[in-house]
């Protein structure tokens, strides 16, 4: 049994004083507030819930920043995925293991304790299945496992380059499977995350371009109760050939079609209408934003009145991990806000005047439905728990919300300060136990990727 104790720590009804956090078995044994420290607690300041990242590509960790230089005087999200496929072109099984490891790191030393992984790399590079159909899974679930990060893997379907079952393009033959050789990846998937510390399985149709819907109707039945995850309307362009295909925008397709609810998570939803905003919102379905990647990718805004107003559920993503940061994402998410509409505190709540503690409580409980799982910091809850560090100055004197608002408003280094996932502490004073080797491993397999 170890056991935690906190000055302050952010519980399910709030703020409380002097909380110490008993863990046994992975889990949260008992939370107690107004304690007396013993001598026998770790003593730490300020204690968080680990929040989910509900949509992560691992490997495109591999080529951030290297997409930053124009190379038409049209660069756009679909030049970029040109550059992206080229990456994939080359990646072995050791370089996705690597390249994920690392992103993985990022995200624990940033505060994330749980990624959903968006995992489509199927096959080796000329397009033919691996051996073991499952060699991919294995090597993103044996990231996971390096760095200690909670993973919902999400095995991607993929079988056509747009609406209508248009063929593939050569780009993306890594990620095709028709409906049976995907039972078999999804079979394997399950075998690879067995074991892996509450680890969960869930189903992803890559978007409406690349499944048709007699392909969704087949497939939808192996997500087996997990969650299930698909990119919708991330440009106006898919939104155009959505309309031009069916004659209906992509989130309304969905909301027409499939039997949306809380087991589905609608990554981006960018492009939505005030209407097809609401109706999403009753489903019940949590939009998974993807704040940086989408203002790096030239996306869009997020249409937040309607879906906000009435109280959507949304978790946030890092998507193509060109910037790993919980800070940065709950930032970008309301700054767009702000700055489209010419206001301030756009996301804040009447219930929480902060704007910090409403990103945060809303990323933290929608993040968790996303993923599969439940979150916070109450007895019986998986031991997922990030300390701050108080000896950052942007949040000298600070206590309960404004601690958050600093955190992701205002400091320029991060104040997280140890991380652990399922009870196991991974991050002490902002560094992984394992940032090292993993490190060493990642800057190797750059290097040769890049000479190539
Ligand atoms: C992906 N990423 O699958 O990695 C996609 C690009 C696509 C984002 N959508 C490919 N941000 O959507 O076709
Ligand atoms: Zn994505």
């Amino acid at each position: 049994m170890t056991q935690l104790f906190f000055s302050e720590a952010l519980l399910p009804g709030g703020w409380s004083r002097d909380v110490r956090i008993s863990v046994a078995d992975r889990r949260i044994a008992a939370v107690e507030r107004g304690a007396s420290p013993d001598s026998g607690d770790e003593r730490h300041a300020i204690g968080l819930p680990g929040l989910a990242n509900v949509h992560s590509h691992g490997f495109q960790r591999g080529m951030a920043g290297l997409t930053e230089l124009r190379a038409s005087s049209a660069d756009n999200f679909w030049t970029w995925r040109e550059l992206m496929y080229r990456f994939v072109g080359r990646m072995t099984p050791d370089d996705v293991e690597a390249i994920t490891a690392q992103a993985y790191v990022d995200m624990l030393e940033a505060g994330f304790t749980r990624v959903g992984e968006f995992h489509y790399i199927h096959h080796d590079p000329s397009g033919a299945p691996y051996d073991n159909i499952g060699e991919l899974a294995e090597r993103v679930v044996a990231a996971a496992r390096a760095s200690g990060i909670g993973l919902t893997l999400l095995p991607v379907f993929y079988a056509h380059f747009s609406f209508g079952g248009e063929p593939p393009s050569d780009g993306q033959r890594r990620f095709i499977n028709g409906v049976d050789r995907f039972a078999d990846v999804m079979d394997a998937s399950r075998r690879a995350i067995n074991g892996h510390q509450d680890g969960v399985v869930g189903i992803a149709p890559h978007s409406l371009r690349a499944a048709t819907p007699d392909e969704l109707a087949a497939i939808l039945p192996l997500a087996g109760g997990g969650p299930i995850h698909i990119h919708i309307a991330e440009q106006t362009k898919e939104v155009d050939d959505c309309m031009a295909w069916s004659g209906r925008r992509p989130v309304q397709w969905l909301l027409e079609h499939m039997p949306l609810d809380r087991h589905w998570c609608l990554i981006h939803a960018t492009h939505m209408t005030d209407d097809e905003a609401r109706a999403l919102v009753a489903t019940g379905a949590v939009a998974g934003l993807c704040p940086v990647t989408e203002a790096n990718l030239g996306d869009g805004i997020f249409n937040a009145t309607p879906f906000f107003a009435t109280a959507g559920r949304f978790g946030i993503g890092t998507d193509s991990n060109v910037l790993i940061g919980v800070a940065d994402e709950l930032r970008q998410l309301e700054y767009a806000q702000r700055l489209t509409r010419r206001a301030r505190n756009v996301l804040a709540s009447p219930e929480t005047l902060s704007t910090g503690r409403a990103l945060f409580d809303g990323a933290l409980a929608g993040g968790a439905q996303a993923l599969g799982v439940t979150g916070g910091l109450a007895e019986g809850q998986s031991a997922d728990i990030v300390s701050l560090d108080t000896g950052n100055l942007a949040l000298a004197g600070r206590s309960g919300d404004a601690l958050l608002d600093s955190f992701i408003f205002a400091s320029r280094r991060s104040p997280v300060d140890c991380v652990w996932t399922s009870g196991r502490k991974v991050v002490t004073s902002g560094r992984h136990h394992q940032a090292d080797a993993i490190a060493a491993a990642f800057r190797r397999r750059l290097e040769g990727l890049l000479a190539a």
